[in-house]
């Protein structure tokens, strides 16, 4: 079977943004759902606790280095920056958390 890599981070919501950014992501634009699969993105979910939202997804192959945003990520990254910690180039601020657990 092929090698699969887990990939797991947390970003940040502010407080009184959390309708907000789940409604986004209930009308996600289908150019950007259609850009996280041809990225061979599995499995990818949001999970929010309180104003931390925790990531994950999965991808087939070995761990790969962080690309530059394409164009629809640009947008994308600009239209949830009013409801998420966002560096001053609009993208999440975000951390990678350790995985210490895994069962298949
Ligand atoms: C998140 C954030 C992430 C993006 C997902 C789809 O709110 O913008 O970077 O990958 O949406």
């Amino acid at each position: 079977m092929a090698d699969l890599t887990r990939v797991s981070w947390v970003m940040h919501l502010k407080s009184g943004h959390e309708e907000a950014y789940r409604r986004k992501h209930d009308d996600i634009w289908p150019e950007l759902a259609e850009a996280i699969r041809a990225d061979g993105i599995r499995n990818y979910s949001i999970f929010r606790y309180g104003l931390t939202l925790f990531a994950y997804y999965e991808h087939e192959g070995p761990p790969r280095p962080v690309r530059p945003r394409d164009d629809i990520r640009l947008r994308w990254h600009e239209w949830m920056a009013p409801h998420m910690q966002t560096h001053p180039d609009n993208r999440p601020v975000s951390e990678t958390v350790e995985e210490v657990f895994h069962i298949d």
